[in-house]
């Protein structure tokens, strides 16, 4: 039997569930996490020693971390990521599926003998402030210590959270591997991970599990966050009748004192971190972060969906980051941050590109060779590069991000990168023309990727990669859940802040000045507010939004622009709505009506 190192706690279910999965993976012990700084520190030590993490400077990063991971293992792997439910129907046309039964003989091949040399982590964690009744208790195991200390910052750790469980409380169990054993003697040199055909990031819907193997990265590895605050969650949600959904959730507060909580669901890489942390450009406006990447919804006592962000922290993007484009964001992560895959300069600090002031001279790009910006032909930080940083850090954090109640929602907001057609912003005319809105979204791509065709990319309420079931179930469940009885739904907006004019020039300056389409959305939430219906929605008149102080930027043509219904436009919209359609297999009768509804309305 494999020994603990620290005393198990009293549930007897959980301590027999670790056990097996010692009894596979062979590691040389069992260490309970506390979730303390002391442990924190302990295991960032033990990789600076090994030499897979460096200490930044402390005087200029206090208690931050340096990682480069290995160059095969850098993002999510879609490809490899499954829902195993127990049939292909289940997991939907959108999902990868196995046979769960097949998946999990497959797995437990590799997962035997998986951590020998190693110490099996046991992280208990709450997803959402401890004992909130929105919350989620999740176990997972892992033998990365480099998991460990990025669970400490994105989720609750420890002590408090096997407390709320008891002796029988209920929890998600998630299993992690690296899938690299030691061999007697040998110790890490590099990141360790598994090659990309023993990838598996695998969940059990039915039977609420995670297993994860072969790649030590984010969402592959922190194991609360997609796999089970989205994938495990939206499963979970249909089925006691709440929301697990890809939204940041931001505070905005007028000069009067009105306060407006907003989520907002965009694709990977439309700016949702930067959205959640804007700095308004109109006076007396505020905005706060309540969180950056997910949003938990119940409905209260008053039919208001309440709001968590399960997260404790920002597992943000760095390349393109800068006190220009997200100065918030920047602040968040000047001390006890993980770094991983950006550039190290010679007086210890980090540099990506887009960070806003040039290289320092010669620096340790992300794989660990010497770079020069003179000379480089390659990028010192990867595209994928990451901070992971304590949302209590966070300059903009709102007072009640830890509210175990949660914040009422006023406005959803879906939107892509759309660089015609769509308008800067419009509002649904009711709940199902919301929800076919949210089931349109798109971002436009260019062919940079070999597999990628360039053009609009449908991703569904920013979910597609993240849903644990049938999208076209999870279209309907939205739907149901505006047929909440005593609902007092959030209105719906689709916003679009990117775009161009025929010779590519950006239309909005975006960023701050995006406040601007906030107010007016607040405004529309409080009644006010100036618009018209057209055949796609209402939108704002011309003089709805407040463009004081923007005349040198967006010209009275431009905004004309930003704000006509393009009639042609959405011609060709509709026929590409029909062929995204097209991919569902259960798409509710509903959607239908909506789609041949906007149809009518078009050609009217
Ligand atoms: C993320 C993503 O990392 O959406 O948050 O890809
Ligand atoms: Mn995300």
């Amino acid at each position: 039997m494999v020994k603990h190192l620290n005393p198990p706690p009293k549930h007897a279910k959980l301590v027999a569930w670790v056990e097996e999965w010692a009894a596979l993976c062979k590691p040389e012990g069992i260490y309970w996490c506390n979730g303390t700084q002391s442990e924190y520190y302990r295991l960032a030590e033990k990789l600076v020693d090994s030499g897979i993490a460096k200490w930044l400077n402390p005087e200029k990063r206090p208690d931050c971390l340096w990682f480069c991971s290995d160059p095969s293992d850098v993002a999510r792997v879609e490809a490899r990521t499954y829902i195993a439910s127990k049939t292909k129907e289940e997991a939907g046309p959108t999902n990868n599926w196995i046979d769960p039964v097949e998946l999990k003989k497959t797995m437990r091949e590799f997962y035997s003998g998986c951590m020998a040399g190693r110490i099996l982590y046991v992280i208990p964690f709450s997803m959402g402030p401890v004992g909130s009744h929105i919350a989620k208790i999740g176990i997972e195991i892992t033998d990365s210590e480099y998991v460990v200390i990025n669970m400490h910052i994105m989720t609750r750790v420890g002590t408090r959270v096997l407390e709320i469980l008891g002796k029988d409380g209920e929890f998600v169990p998630c299993v992690h591997s690296v899938g690299k054993p030691l061999a007697p003697g040998e110790k890490d040199e590099k990141w360790p991970c598994a090659p990309l055909e023993k990838k598996y990031i695998a969940h059990f819907p039915e039977t609420r599990e995670i297993w994860s193997f072969g790649s030590g990265y984010g969402g592959n590895a922190l194991l609360g966050k997609k796999c089970l605050a989205l994938r495990i969650a939206s499963v979970q949600a249909r089925d006691e009748g709440w929301m697990a959904e890809h939204m940041l959730i931001l505070k905005l507060t007028s000069p009067e004192g009105v306060v407006k909580y907003i989520a907002a669901a965009f694709p990977s890489a439309c700016g949702k971190t930067n959205l959640a942390m804007l700095i308004p450009t109109i006076p007396g406006w505020r905005v706060e972060t309540v969180g950056d990447d997910i949003a938990w919804m119940r409905f209260g006592k008053d039919g208001r969906l309440y709001a968590i962000n399960p997260e404790a922290g920002f597992f943000g993007v760095a390349p393109g980051t800068s006190m220009k484009s997200n100065p918030n964001a920047m602040l968040s992560c000047a001390k006890e941050t993980i770094f991983t895959n950006v550039g190290f300069t010679e007086d210890g600090d980090i540099w990506w590109e887009g960070i806003g002031y040039d290289a320092p001279g010669t620096l340790t790009d992300w794989k660990g060779n010497p770079w020069n910006a003179a000379t480089a032909t390659d990028k010192a930080a990867h595209p994928n590069a990451r901070f992971t940083a304590r949302a209590a850090n966070c300059p903009c954090i709102a007072p009640e991000w830890q509210d175990p109640a949660g914040v009422p929602i006023d406005a959803f907001l879906f939107g892509g990168r759309r660089p015609s057609v769509l308008p800067l912003v419009y509002e649904s005319k009711n709940w199902e023309h919301g929800v076919f809105i949210g089931s349109t979204v798109g971002s436009e791509v260019t062919a940079a990727a070999l597999d990628v065709k360039a053009g609009v990319r449908r991703d569904p309420f920013a979910m597609l990669p993240f849903c644990g079931y049938n999208m076209g179930d999870y279209f309907q469940h939205w739907l149901d859940i505006g047929a909440h009885a005593g609902a007092r739904l959030p209105k719906i907006f689709c916003v679009n802040w990117f775009r161009k004019t025929a010779d590519g020039r950006w239309l909005w300056p975006g960023f701050g000045d995006n406040s601007r389409v906030l107010k007016w959305i607040c405004e529309r939430c409080e009644g006010k507010g100036k618009a018209v219906e057209t055949p796609i929605g209402f939108m704002p008149t011309l003089d709805a939004i407040d463009c004081r102080g923007l005349e040198n930027e967006v010209s009275e043509a431009d905004m004309k622009e930003l704000l006509a219904y393009d009639a042609e436009g959405w011609k060709s919209e509709l026929e590409m709505i029909k062929e995204h359609y097209k991919k569902f297999d259960r798409l509710p009768g509903k959607l239908a009506e909506q789609l041949d509804a906007l149809e009518a309305r078009i050609n009217q």
